[in-house]
């Protein structure tokens, strides 16, 4: 008799759980992670119905802290996934908030899904540069002359027209270390030339780098690298003259050659 009834139990909790009826926030589609001060977003969530009635009516509640508060009345049918815009906002204040989105619905069974968060972020526009390219020192060069590093930076165009960008340029971390503070103008491509001359007084190769201390909205254009080899300066000699006595040589008599030889890279006299 007591496994009859458990059985039978079993049978109506089952029912009972069949019958159960589900709404739930599947997911905050807007805003996005990032929106930028003084745009505006329409709000926008994805809800679903797991219920056996037609018509349901179901209230969404959207809030961005205190920034934002709005509700949405909505029907939605069995088995149906909604995707639904709420009030337009605009972002108006810079900072880190969180979006919460909720439901509500009189057949709605199962509340762990009834509630949805996420934080959004929003600041104002970055400038955003790129370093493309380090012309300057040479891949190959033999020391003697100083070189003066040359950078090419991009900056893209934006409307905010006063940001400057650091740049450092390093070379083997220690040898050289140097920062600069730069202005381009927006959509301009600008080749800096600002940096003090480098010296190198070895042969070797060498590690230019150059980083640009900026955060902007794409981290991966900030460095560049390259090596340079540095090598020896020629030894080049050249003969600067041929001297010849303009009297008559005796027959028989010894004359010492007269050469005047330089060595030119040097500007070294050794002869
Ligand atoms: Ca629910
Ligand atoms: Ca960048």
């Amino acid at each position: 008799m007591r496994t009859a009834f458990m059985l039978f139990t079993t049978v109506l909790l089952g029912s009972v759980a069949l019958a159960q009826s589900d709404f739930g926030v599947l997911a905050i589609v807007s805003p996005p992670d990032t929106v930028l001060l003084d745009t505006e977003v329409v709000p926008q969530v994805r809800i679903y119905a797991d219920s056996d009635n037609d018509d349901d009516a179901v209230q969404v509640y959207l809030r961005i802290d205190t920034l934002y508060d709005d509700m949405l009345d909505t029907i939605i049918e069995p088995g149906e996934t909604l995707t639904l815009d709420l009030t337009e906002w605009t972002a108006d204040t810079e900072g880190v908030f969180t979006v919460l989105c909720s439901l509500y619905a009189d057949d709605d069974t199962l509340f762990d899904n009834d509630t949805l968060s996420q934080p959004v972020v929003v600041r104002a526009l970055r400038a955003n540069f790129a370093v493309e390219a380090i012309p300057s020192p040479p891949g190959t060069f033999r020391f003697g002359p100083d070189t003066i590093p040359l950078l090419v930076v991009i900056r893209a165009a934006e409307a905010n027209e006063d940001d400057s960008v650091t740049v450092r340029l390093q070379i083997d971390s220690t040898l050289y270390d140097e920062t600069l503070d730069v202005y381009i103008d927006p959509g301009a491509t600008d080749t800096i030339d600002e940096f003090s001359e480098w010296e190198p007084d070895s042969q070797g190769v060498f590690l230019v780098h150059c980083e640009l201390l900026v955060e902007d909205d794409t981290a991966a254009n900030d460095t560049l690298s390259k090596e340079v080899h540095v090598l020896p300066p020629w030894l080049d000699m050249a003969v600067a003259s041929i001297e010849v006595p303009e009297e008559t040589i005796p027959y028989g008599e010894a004359l010492a050659p007269i050469r005047d030889c330089r060595r030119v890279g040097q500007q070294q006299r050794v002869a």
